[in-house]
């Protein structure tokens, strides 16, 4: 649709941990018509655009009322008045307000708030439809991620996401289906081998295990627990956030100190005996020499995922593709800070033949628009946590929706 933007207007919202962040609503012709939530990450990596955060003892330090501030007052005035049909020139305009070069004067998550909310004020069709124009649309195989540990759980287990991959499917909510039977086989797993605790950040359960690779097995037994085939119907995917046990050249993993390459072994004796068909984050977020070394050994049978590595950032992917680093990339909005970035980072992954994954953060809000941005941008993958919690069946519960106008399922691994 077209029209002026008329009004901008952000507040204060809780996250899934309970930490503020920020929602902004676009008024359009004087009404309401688009409102949008920012999410937040754990494990984030440091080239991230910059969320900005007040600092002190209020809200744990953790306040937004800065970047709430910023919207209400320069990102407004500059905003106001401007066709609600050009994202490109909205984005531009508040790239250039800020005029730094990862969005630290007004916040990547002041920015990324306003730009979501004017995606959605200016579709007047589903937003998946509106923002397919030039692509074809699918659902997205889900990545769920049903173990969770690294700093998304105060377990002792390094790798933060194990997650099972149901790709041997005719349809989404066949998939579905599977994962959350094999989620609920994993819960019974570990009721019956007395390790049942809690959950973490995104709704997995949180056990400690005495080597990571245990972690391996109870998803392997889970997947045929509920009955599936290991491999065949349903795979296992891990990141491993690798950053957040790298320091001076070596990973401390199951109490040993590797280096680069003996990490890639360890992960290429996994490959050998575990249906692993995705491995994001294997190695730290400058440590480009062991990415290339692994990924030249390891191309053809697994999927590489760079998230901290890349942080949705075109300079970064660019030299991802040049020397070869992996062969994917983790799409997250707020590592970029805008939707048009956003996009075209995805546009110059799949120019370069990298499979692309839509992604939540590990702070999320009951906001689903990564759900349409998976189907309507055809990226093939979502990786949105267990099927659990609000949060998280939020993006799978609009999935479910879109899957009623749309049948194409992925087909993938
Ligand atoms: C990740 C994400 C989401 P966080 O590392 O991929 O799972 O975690 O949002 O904490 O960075
Ligand atoms: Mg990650």
């Amino acid at each position: 649709m077209s029209g002026a933007i008329s009004d901008l207007s952000a507040r204060m919202i809780l996250d899934s941990r309970g930490n503020p962040t920020v929602e902004v609503s676009c008024f359009v012709d004087g009404e309401l018509r688009g409102r949008a939530a920012v999410p937040s990450g754990a494990s984030t990596g440091s080239h991230e655009a910059v969320e900005l955060r007040d600092g002190g003892k209020r809200w744990s330090g953790k306040g937004v009322s800065t970047a709430v501030s910023n919207v209400n007052g320069e990102i407004r005035d500059a905003i106001v008045g401007m066709e609600i049909s050009d994202q490109v020139a909205i984005d531009s305009r508040m790239i250039e307000l800020d005029g730094t070069h990862n969005k630290s004067r007004l916040g990547a998550n002041a920015i990324l708030g306003v730009s979501m909310a004017c995606l959605r004020a200016s579709a007047n069709v589903p937003l998946w439809v509106h923002i397919s124009s030039e692509n074809n649309a699918s659902l997205p195989v889900p990545l769920m991620n049903i173990l969770n540990g690294g700093a998304h759980a105060s377990s002792n287990v390094d790798i933060q996401e194990f997650m099972v991959v149901p790709h041997g499917f005719n349809s989404f909510i066949e998939g579905l289906r599977a994962g959350v039977e094999t989620y609920n086989a994993l819960r019974e797993l570990l009721i019956d081998e007395g390790m049942l605790g809690g959950v973490g950040d995104e709704g997995g359960f949180a056990p400690d295990l005495p080597r990571n690779e245990e972690g391996l097995r109870l998803v392997l037994s889970a997947i045929a627990k509920a009955g599936y085939s290991p491999g065949e119907q349903i795979s296992i995917a891990l990141d491993v956030a690798a950053q957040e046990f790298y320091s001076n050249g070596k990973y401390s993993i199951d109490g040993e100190n590797l280096t680069g390459s003996e990490l890639g072994n360890k992960y290429s004796d996994w490959l050998d005996r575990f249906p692993i068909v995705s491995i994001e984050d294997p190695f730290g977020e400058d440590d480009w020499e062991s990415w290339v070394e692994f990924t030249s050994r390891e191309e053809t049978r697994v999927q590489i995922v760079g998230d901290d590595l890349y942080v949705t950032n075109p300079e970064r992917l660019s030299h991802g593709i040049e020397c070869a680093a992996s062969n994917a990339i983790l799409i997250k909005l707020n590592q970029i800070g805008t939707v048009t970035e956003t996009i075209n980072v995805i546009k110059m992954a799949k120019e370069a033949g990298f499979a692309t994954i839509m992604s939540h953060r590990s702070g999320e809000t009951s906001d689903d628009i990564i759900s349409d941005f998976a189907v309507g941008l055809d990226l093939k993958q979502i990786k949105t946590g267990a099927p659990a919690r609000s949060d998280r069946t939020a993006k799978y519960n609009q999935l479910i929706r879109i899957s009623e106008q749309l049948q194409d399922y992925c087909q993938l691994f």
